[in-house]
């Protein structure tokens, strides 16, 4: 059984430390107000930093992520979510194969993968991913460069894959009940959070917003049988 599987499967809030715009000597108080504030699940992200850099910054955020319960994820590098112990790791389209990243990481570890359209969601989900990311939705500069994928295949996706799916990309609070209104069950926001002038009551704000997950999507359905 993963770890924490099912707080995987509950989460509706997926927030994210992300050193774009925290400062290396910030991630522990960053990390603790998004978690007290009320985040499902937290991301570490650290675009730019060495493989030794980014284990001893997952190192202090996983004291603090456990001592609030809240599961982690390693964004970019299964060696260190391996080496950390974290609940998970995130991987691109290019990032290769899942069975890969298995390897390294273990069978207790989720790993989810970013996807940019129906086609891939899908090709992630057959392949057995343990969750998606699904955008950018809009433009972000979190992510510069990327084209949106718009709001039309929200609903399809959700609808589609028992998976859970992460809807990411410029979900701004303003835009937040455009997205629900979309299909989207479970977010992904950045930058809104990290830049608010109190974290803590920003996560609050937008977790009493998040309408609670149905049986169907708290609980992924079993197709298969098992007499
Ligand atoms: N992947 C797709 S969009 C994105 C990532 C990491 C950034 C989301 O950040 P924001 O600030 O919520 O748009
Ligand atoms: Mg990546």
């Amino acid at each position: 059984m993963k770890q924490a599987l099912d707080k995987l499967h509950s989460a509706r809030l997926y927030g994210i430390t992300d050193l774009g715009y925290v400062r290396p000597e910030d991630v522990e108080q960053v990390t603790e107000a998004l978690c007290r504030g009320g985040v499902d699940v937290l991301q570490l992200r650290a675009k730019g930093f060495a493989e030794a850099e980014v284990e001893s910054l997952a190192r202090r955020v996983l004291s603090v992520t456990r001592a609030a319960g809240v599961p982690l994820v390693v964004n970019d590098f299964p060696r260190v979510a391996a080496a950390v112990g974290s609940e998970g790791v995130h991987i691109g389209q290019d990032d290769g194969d899942l069975q890969s990243v298995r390897q390294i990481v273990g069978e207790d570890c989720w790993i989810g993968r970013s996807t940019h359209s129906l086609a891939q969601a899908r090709a992630a989900a057959a392949e057995g991913v343990d969750y998606i990311g699904f955008g950018p939705l809009y433009v972000t500069g979190t992510k510069p460069g990327r084209p949106s994928i718009g709001l039309n295949d929200v609903a399809q996706v959700n609808a589609e894959l028992e998976l859970p799916v992460f809807c990411i990309g410029g979900v701004q609070p303003d835009r937040l009940d455009e997205v629900l209104a979309a299909g989207a069950r479970r977010v992904v926001i950045v930058s809104a959070l990290l830049t608010a002038p109190d974290i803590e009551s920003a996560v609050r704000e937008i977790k009493t917003r998040l309408p609670a997950l149905s049986e169907r999507s708290a609980t992924p359905l079993r197709t298969e049988r098992i007499d």
